[in-house]
């Protein structure tokens, strides 16, 4: 079998490759800028960052969230940059789903055709090999290629790493981060220490790949720019000329196309919300969406400070409210139901049913905490106000004015989310009014705050004061279904 020039599927395989990484690469960058700390423990205790990419200090005597944390890099190194979370989501899981597209069809056939021989090393004879090429190029000489083959057999062992060890614990760590995953499967997530130690390998795995990188155009210089590149565009390495230019083309390529997708981001973040959000929404929905959360913590797994995201109600109401222990508070359900309710807090913890769960909650910024949250199971509540038929979401409205409560919001209105129907009725959907044992506490939603356990946090409304059952999600607010997705791109469904 010839290994020397390599089949037109590798070379094609190979440059979609580098574009889908550099795609995958700066959306990471954007999606860590939300919350640009590194934990080890899924408490995510501020201060026990065991690495930050941000100089911003968070004050001890005030109270601040984590929205307060966000930092904002440049769309030179993030895609798009300047702290739009929504849309290093979309690219990256958009990116991620080619990604490992393209990788599948190129493992597949790696083994049909024989070529795994050029990665897979025949013998154990490779790792010696190995060292002593690494001892000749520390002594700036070349090592001597392995019979009929482009490589040594330390750039042997270095691609089949990439292909066969990082590729896959990426991929393993991106799904380790997915509520539902996490929630459905918790062994998974303890197979990996929790969900911060999979966030920090998965970034360590980046760093890896930055560094695989680096050394690869380092050693492709080395060799013989235009000849290596003869060799992965036209298969053969007998065109240096030709080699250096087309390779300059198709990275000029690529770096229009990297500039291209960040200006249509920054200007037209709508439009990418709804084409990519398509995509990676069909894709969610068959593969994550049938999870439903198993999740039972141990007590002792309880953040001792569980974090906070949002600023809650500054408004008199609401705070004569907090004063009287929530006692003039009313909970109105109705919509399209047969039996609308107004409930006080006293009625709902009245109500049989009263369920508690100990859970992990995952923010989209990145950051973990547990809880053990009791409430009224949302399926209970739906039980008695018996949505028509027509009915087929759930809107929870608070009474979180962002436009007064959170200087600086990057929208206005009050806050509000909607679930589709199926999701509220979960077995761990939750409304919650205790966190660990006594009354949920202002910043954590009283008196009343949604609990979804396979949904990432933004979709668990806190502050609430209003259920309405609609039957199109598209009339309410811009239109997207809630307020984190009219304002700042979210998809609705987040299952990861
Ligand atoms: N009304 C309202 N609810 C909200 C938010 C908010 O800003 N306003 N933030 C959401 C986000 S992004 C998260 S991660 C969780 C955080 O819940 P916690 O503060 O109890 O940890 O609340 C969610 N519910
Ligand atoms: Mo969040």
């Amino acid at each position: 079998m010839d290994l020397y020039g390599f089949p037109a599927w590798i070379r094609i395989e190979h440059w979609i490759n580098v574009l889908f990484v550099t795609l995958l690469v700066r959306s990471g960058v954007e999606i860590i800028a939300t919350h640009p700390k590194l934990y080890w423990h899924d408490d995510s205790r501020p201060g026990s960052e065991w690495a930050r990419f941000t100089r911003k200090t968070m004050p001890r005597d005030r109270l601040y969230d984590t929205l307060d944390e966000e930092e904002s890099y440049s769309p030179l190194v993030s895609l798009p940059g300047r702290r739009k979370l929504g849309m290093g989501r979309h690219w990256h899981f958009f990116a991620a789903i080619l990604w490992v597209l393209t990788g599948a069809v190129y493992i597949a056939l790696l083994f049909a055709t024989g070529q795994w021989r050029r990665y897979v090393p025949a013998s154990w004879a490779i790792f010696p090999q190995a060292w002593h090429d690494l001892v000749t190029y520390l002594s700036f000489r070349l090592p001597s290629r392995l019979p009929g083959e482009p490589f040594d057999a330390l750039q042997k062992l270095a691609y089949a790493l990439v292909i066969f060890v990082l590729a896959p614990v990426a991929i393993l760590t991106g799904l380790a981060q997915s509520p539902a995953v996490d929630a459905r499967f918790p062994w998974y997530l303890r197979l990996w220490g929790g969900r911060q130690r999979a966030r920090s390998v998965h970034f360590l795995v980046l760093l890896a790949f930055l560094a695989f990188t680096a050394v690869h155009l380092l050693m492709i210089a080395v060799w013989g720019w235009g000849r290596e590149n003869s060799l992965m565009l036209f298969g053969h390495g007998d065109a240096p000329a030709a080699g250096l230019w087309v390779s300059l083309v198709v990275i000029a390529a690529i770096v229009a196309v990297n500039a291209a997708v960040t200006v249509w981001s920054l200007r037209r973040p709508r439009s990418v919300q709804r084409v990519l959000g398509a995509v990676v929404t069909a894709v969610r929905r068959a593969l994550l969406r049938p999870a439903v959360s198993r999740q039972r913590y141990p007590r002792a797994a309880v953040s001792a400070r569980h974090r906070v995201n949002g600023r809650p109600p500054d408004s008199e109401t609401y705070k004569i409210m907090a004063v009287h222990g929530f006692a003039p508070w009313r909970l109105t359900v109705g919509g399209l139901v047969e039996n609308p309710l107004v409930l006080t807090l006293e009625d709902l913890r009245a109500l049989d049913g009263r369920q508690s769960q100990c859970v992990l909650h995952h923010c989209i910024q990145g950051w973990s905490s547990v809880g053990e949250w009791a409430g009224l199971p949302l399926r209970d509540l739906i039980g008695l106000v018996r949505p028509l038929p027509q009915a087929r979401y759930v809107c929870f409205l608070t009474m979180q004015d962002t436009g007064r409560d959170e200087p600086g919001a990057p929208g206005e209105g009050h806050f509000y989310e909607i679930v589709d129907l199926r999701l509220a009725r979960h077995p761990q959907a939750l409304l919650a009014y205790e966190l660990n044992g006594g009354p949920l506490p202002i910043e954590h939603g009283a008196p009343l705050r949604l609990r979804l356990e396979t949904q990432l946090g933004f979709k668990m409304a806190k502050w609430i004061h209003d259920i309405e059952f609609v039957s199109d999600y598209r009339l309410v607010g811009h239109g997207m279904g809630g307020w984190r997705e009219d304002n700042v791109y979210f998809d609705m469904e987040v299952e990861i």
